[in-house]
């Protein structure tokens, strides 16, 4: 597959694993686990047919390891990122000291009102690396770059979870322990 057709099947599948599936009569099972056969299928039915080995290669293609398959290979799920409920299963882990967020200067003074919100999604999300924050900022124009204290927050009680791609997430990042670089 070229790479514009690998983006556009990628789109499609974050759209209905974290947003959308009942729009393509899917429902996500406990842990946003949905089988490979029936996703397949729910494509071809709506227009986006997609053959297991095009999937084997988003999946594994994939620069921010946005889907999993689970160990027998059968089911499969979005590994952060959803709007709808979903309970993801993750177990609360120690976070490294420093994370970082990467956002637009038009949020700056909510967020340094009320911190970092999870907005439409089920958490904040923070990247243990700097050039990665930059990444997620800049799709929204001039990347500021806000530093966190995670030690601090774990320390004060927030709950952070590792998703399977090396993102973390947090309910939220009150203002103090956020540093503007
Ligand atoms: C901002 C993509 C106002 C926040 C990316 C962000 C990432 C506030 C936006 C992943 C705020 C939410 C997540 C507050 C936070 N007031 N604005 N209090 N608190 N914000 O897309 O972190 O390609 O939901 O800074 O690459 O940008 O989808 O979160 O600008 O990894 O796999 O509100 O999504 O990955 O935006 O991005 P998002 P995000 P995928």
């Amino acid at each position: 597959m070229d790479t514009k057709q690998t983006t556009r099947l990628s789109k499609f599948l974050s759209l209905h694993l974290r947003h959308q599936p009942a729009a393509i009569g899917l429902s996500l099972q406990e842990g946003g686990w949905v089988g490979v056969a029936e996703l397949l299928a729910a494509c071809a039915a709506h227009g986006t047919p997609i053959s297991p080995a095009e999937l084997a290669e988003i999946v594994e293609g994939s620069d921010k390891k946005r889907f999993a398959f689970d160990a027998a290979g059968t089911r499969i799920r979005a590994q952060q990122g959803h709007s709808v409920e979903v309970d993801l299963q993750l177990a609360p882990a120690v976070p490294p000291p420093v994370l970082y967020h990467g956002t637009a200067p038009a949020a700056l003074p909510a967020i340094r009102r009320e911190g970092l919100q999870k907005m439409d999604r089920h958490h904040v999300h923070l990247s243990p690396g700097e050039e990665t924050a930059r990444r997620v900022g800049a799709r929204r124009g001039r990347p500021v770059i806000l530093k966190i204290d995670a030690a601090g927050l774990h320390a004060a009680g927030g709950v952070f979870y590792e998703s399977g791609n090396g993102v973390w997430l947090v309910d939220a990042v009150p203002h103090l322990f956020i540093q503007e670089l």
